[in-house]
């Protein structure tokens, strides 16, 4: 058979990311793709530590894996690369049926370059850091440094080369150009040059994407103006990183956040000055036209923090991606919560086997106990992934994360249905105040297949679906539970009696519904 294009009959198409309307979708194998992924710790990105890795992403149910490609572990030398590693990766994920987004730690990793080749690194003449304004030399490159930049995207284009030579299976979906960019410790370069370009005008890309009217960064942007003119050469300086690598290979591109907190943010510097903060997505919107989206990586485990960043960064020009989050049990119900904002993903860090944890933010040693909670979350939307994808891409699908002391919430379907998700109830009649869970780990998601019909899922709760109109009563038509395989649905029996009496009850069991809704008149 030849493919729909006329291509040979095994390409696939290249991973796509497309945006229209306020609606987003990442296309993988040419329909929209969910990435229920985990992420290794950063030094993960050698042949013996994937060893331990492979178990834990096997345990934990992902479809992808996130693994850092270091450079100065693909150029090592000036000009000579060394690609054995990705070859392995790309390898070794295929085995283990998983798809990969690269994480390129370069000329930021965490605000500094200590993934930089020794070659970049340790030459700070040619690779200038950042100076402050009482003339302190910070960790952190200059983003004004063109040898940086030309040496950054040299590397980069030659990796995203090499994949466009060996990936025609299109293992790798999506790529991270840096990780966390910004600077601690902070505001901006202070140093001779970066001056200058500040006391320079603001450039027009920027003025109009805002509505400004042209000056001075000063003058444009008050006391704003050092974060956001850092912000802006960051942001354009990984777009020209970005630009060389699509030239060479066209895959999807997203920057991450480290965020600031979303209710105190403190000051520039105190968080990583310069990167896709809350504060700065309209100037990384203008810099960075090579990129995809700005991806939140959320360490705060409270429900109103939480749920604050994904309403932040779920925008019409930013598709919700959650390109990290702590790896400790409370984080696991933020999956339905996330795909709820019509997220594309959501991908827990440190899930590997290696020696290490990243405690508080998450949890000090992987084990399968501490993935347990996160492999049922991706159990329930494994069995439906394309379709809760499909709805996600059309705005189409609801879901809901426990908040602790909030033992029931109320979600609107369509102008058909309601539901109500409740918390720490039996799964039979009960009567009094509904609790909620002992600890708060339910979780529902629910996706409209048409005006009477949803696709239900969820953990340790309970969901009732009520008529949005008077006089008249839900009958259930069907509660059919099955999975999907191959995009076709696979019926294995019809709910009634006590599994629905009570509404549809979930638990730690792995369970999806296709549930057919009708009415009868009540007057
Ligand atoms: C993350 C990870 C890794 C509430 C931390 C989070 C990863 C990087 N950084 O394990 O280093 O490569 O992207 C920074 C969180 C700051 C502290 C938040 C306190």
């Amino acid at each position: 058979a030849t493919a729909q294009d006329g291509s040979a009959p095994d390409a696939r198409p290249i991973p796509r990311f497309v945006s229209d309307n306020g609606r987003h979708a990442l296309l993988v194998d040419g329909a929209p793709f969910l990435v229920l992924g985990g992420q290794v710790h950063n030094s993960s990105n050698y042949p013996a530590p994937l060893e331990q890795v492979w178990p834990a992403i096997e345990a934990l149910g992902a479809n992808t894996v996130s693994v850092s490609i270091a450079w100065e572990q693909i150029e090592p030398i000036e000009d000579e690369f060394d690609f054995s590693f990705v070859d392995h990766l790309l390898e070794q994920a295929r085995e283990h049926d998983k798809r990969l987004i690269l994480l390129w730690f370069a000329t930021w990793k965490n605000n500094g370059p200590n993934y930089a080749p020794r070659w970049v690194k340790l030459d700070n003449d040619r690779f200038p850091r950042v100076v402050r304004q009482d003339g302190t030399v910070l960790n952190s490159l200059s983003p004004h440094a063109e040898a940086t930049l030309q040496a950054d995207r040299k590397a980069f284009a030659a990796l995203m080369a090499h994949l466009r030579d060996n990936d025609a299976q299109r293992t790798v979906i999506l790529v991270q150009p840096q990780n966390e960019p910004g600077t601690y410790g902070g505001v901006r370069d202070f140093s001779p040059l970066a001056q200058q370009v500040f006391e320079g005008p603001v450039p027009e890309a920027l003025l109009s994407h805002l509505g400004k009217s042209p000056g001075t960064w000063r003058e444009v942007f008050g006391d704003d103006a050092d974060e956001t003119f850092h912000a802006w050469h960051i942001a354009h300086y990984i777009d020209q990183v970005a630009q060389a690598g699509k030239a060479e290979y066209p895959l999807p591109m997203y920057i991450n956040a480290a965020l600031r907190g979303p209710f105190n943010p403190g000051q520039p510097g105190q968080y990583a000055s310069g990167g896709p903060t809350d504060n700065m997505l309209d100037v990384y919107k203008a810099a960075a036209k090579n990129i995809d989206l700005l991806a939140p990586d959320i360490y705060m485990p409270e429900y109103v923090s939480y749920t604050t960043v994904l309403e932040r960064y779920a925008r019409p020009d930013n598709a919700l991606f959650v390109a990290e989050t702590g790896n400790a049990p409370e984080y696991a119900r933020y999956l339905f919560a996330t795909l709820g904002h019509n997220g594309i993903g959501w991908v827990p860090f440190g899930m590997d086997y290696t020696p290490y944890g990243n405690y508080p933010l998450g949890v000090k040693r992987t084990t399968p106990e501490t993935i347990a909670p996160f492999s049922l979350a991706f159990a329930q939307v494994n069995q439906g992934m394309r379709e809760f994808a499909k709805a996600a891409s059309e705005g189409r699908l609801r879901g809901v994360s426990e908040q602790p002391g909030v033992p029931e919430q109320h979600v609107k379907l369509n102008d058909r249905w309601n539901a109500t998700i409740a918390y720490g109830l039996p799964h039979f009649w009960f009567q009094g105040a509904v609790p909620g869970n002992p600890e708060p780990i339910g979780g529902a998601l629910i996706a409209e297949l048409g005006p009477d019909e949803f696709l239900v899922t969820g953990v340790h709760a309970r969901v009732t679906i009520h008529p949005a109109d008077q006089g008249v009563a839900l009958i259930y038509d069907r509660v059919e539970e099955g999975r999907y395989v191959d995009g076709e649905w696979e019926f294995q029996r019809n709910w009634n009696g006590d599994q629905t009496d009570y509404g549809l009850n979930f638990s730690d069991a792995v369970q999806l519904l296709r549930v057919t809704l009708a009415t009868y008149r009540t007057t």
